[in-house]
């Protein structure tokens, strides 16, 4: 009995650090901006059968409504209550997505903004995605409630303005945004009846929003008041995941270690570092990756959620600047979310985005406020091509031959370690993952040709880069791996994906 009770309390001490994802998934999607109709559709059609693990997605309480820029994405990053109900749907529907996700093996994670409410100088109303009155002059929202006794004002009556000062970070207001008193056990409390109310309809956990801009003991008061899982997908006792939204380059005086007993963190440094490898910016070099991970400074693997970009710096805003690829950087893209995917470090989340009208004026995109793809505010549906690509301005990364065989690429070697690395001094590198994959990349301005020892079993493997196994065959490009584990490797520099990839499961 003891050592249940032992083995149990352990459980319960490290499970906010993981995903719950069903056994054999080990990445998540950022739907970001999609309706809740959408995302449940793609679970049943497509990321429960091709082994995504699952969903971020939008804040999912209630947000002003902005005319002026009009309809931004950040709207939904200036709350007016907890209540169910936002441009992606309301509460049934959301109810719904959860349900049908789960039941498909596809977790939901709910991006929480806890922080704040909305900016002080929007005007007093009504102008809500459902209704609500709120007056951010005397810091009123009656649909929570919160009034002026639960924001920081007393503390600071202002916009952060000096990152080195911790207090300041914490206690002032983000861009203007009325900073909640999370000391107080009533916010604590309204906050966690917000976050049990969407654990009880089946969520599996939540990105905390500015997580930078709370103290970690608030934090933790907070998850110490939340439910565990629904045991109608989750086994019991099971806590939320959480991963806290806190950017941490260095030299600032908050670090992302001081986070580390809620859950996981973001670590942005990892899309920051391997934009400008990728690009082969200030001398970087792809064969540096060798001790990619904790060895470039990043935080523990387990304590790590790693991307290429998010929905912020995709757009230029929040931190990774201009080195930070996206989806308009459609080659290098490709093979920095090969490199994440493929590699044993962090836990992974793929963005998928909607386009925008860029336009840039002094090298700054002064569009990148622009919304979802709507008709007069109302947001889009994803509607699905014949070639299985995304309409109505949705980017869908995730639906991309490349990026969707490398998130199966991940659950076929999850849990072989690091292995094989070669590299040839340059950008020509490649490494496996135990006996169950291997993956070459040539990044150089000269062809990669040469015999490398990949750990594999003898065979014929489909590369899933260039193609798929489809009715025992390769619709790209075959490897032959010998009886010794070597297989020979060509790839030219001027390759529509410079980059070869072979796992168990493209076996003939
Ligand atoms: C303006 C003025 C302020 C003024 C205020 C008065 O700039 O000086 O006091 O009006 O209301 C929008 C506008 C911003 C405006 C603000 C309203 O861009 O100009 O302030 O609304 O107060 C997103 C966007 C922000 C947006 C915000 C709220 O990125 O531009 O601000 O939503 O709509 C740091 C943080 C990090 C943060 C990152 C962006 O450490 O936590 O900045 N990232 C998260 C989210 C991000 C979101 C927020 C935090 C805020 O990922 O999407 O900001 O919830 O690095
Ligand atoms: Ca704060």
């Amino acid at each position: 009995m003891k050592l249940f009770l032992l083995l149990s309390a352990l459980g319960l001490c490290w499970a906010q650090y993981a995903p719950h994802t069903q056994q054999g998934r080990t990445s998540i999607v950022h739907l970001f901006e999609w309706r809740w109709a959408d995302i449940a559709a793609e679970c049943e059609r497509y990321l429960g059968p091709k082994g995504f693990g699952g969903v971020q997605v939008s804040p999912a309480n209630e947000n002003v409504v902005i005319n002026n820029p009009y309809r931004p994405w950040w709207e939904r990053y200036q709350p007016v209550s907890y209540k169910l109900c936002t441009r992606s749907g309301n509460e049934a529907e959301f109810k719904n997505m959860v349900t049908r996700c789960n039941n498909v093996g596809v977790r939901i994670y709910v991006d929480a903004v806890i922080n704040h409410m909305c900016g002080s100088g929007n005007p007093a109303g009504t102008s809500s995605t459902c209704g609500s009155y709120y007056n951010p002059n005397n810091r009123d929202f009656p649909a929570v409630p919160y009034s002026g006794l639960d924001f920081n004002d007393n503390k600071c009556n202002g916009e952060i303005s000096n990152y080195n000062d911790a207090s300041q970070v914490r206690n002032c207001r983000l861009s203007g945004l009325l900073d909640l008193a999370l000391e107080k056990d009533y916010v604590r409390t309204k906050i966690a009846d917000y976050l049990n109310h969407l654990i009880d309809i089946g969520v599996a956990g939540f990105r905390l929003d500015a997580a930078k801009h709370m103290w970690p003991g608030d934090i933790k008061a907070v998850l110490n008041k939340l439910h565990n899982l629904n045991t109608s997908w989750f086994s019991a006792g099971s806590r939320p995941f959480i991963f806290q939204e806190v950017i941490d380059l260095g030299g600032e005086a908050i670090k992302s270690s001081e986070y580390f007993g809620n859950g996981r963190v973001t670590e942005f440094k990892y899309g920051a570092k391997l934009g400008t490898v990728i690009r082969k910016w200030n001398g970087e070099k792809m064969s540096y990756l060798k001790n990619w991970g904790e060895g470039w400074g990043f935080v523990p693997s387990d304590r790590a959620l790693v991307f290429v970009d998010n929905h912020d710096n995709q757009r230029g805003h929040g931190a990774g600047g201009a080195s930070i690829l996206t989806f308009w950087d459609a080659r290098m893209y490709k093979m920095a979310v090969g490199f994440m995917l493929a590699h044993p470090y962090g836990f992974t989340r793929i963005m998928s985005s909607y386009r925008w009208d860029r336009n840039f004026q002094n090298g700054k995109d002064v569009n990148d406020w622009i919304g979802p793809p709507n008709n007069n505010g109302a947001t889009k549906a994803v509607t699905i091509n014949a070639d299985s690509t995304c309409g109505n301005g949705w980017v869908c990364e995730h639906r991309w031959r490349q990026i969707r065989n490398m998130a199966a690429f991940r659950n076929v070697v999850d849990g072989q370690p690091f292995s094989n690395w070669w590299d040839n001094g340059s950008n020509q590198v490649a490494f496996g993952r135990g006996n169950r994959g291997f993956i070459v990349f040539n990044n150089d301005d000269r062809s990669l040709s040469t015999t490398l020892q990949t750990g594999l079993p003898a065979g014929t493997y489909c590369d899933v880069i260039s193609g798929d196994k489809v009715n025992g065959n390769c619709t790209g490009i075959k490897i032959q791996v010998g009886g010794d584990g070597k297989a020979s490797f060509s790839i030219s520099n001027s390759a529509e994906d410079p980059f070869i990839a072979i796992h168990a499961e493209s076996k003939l």
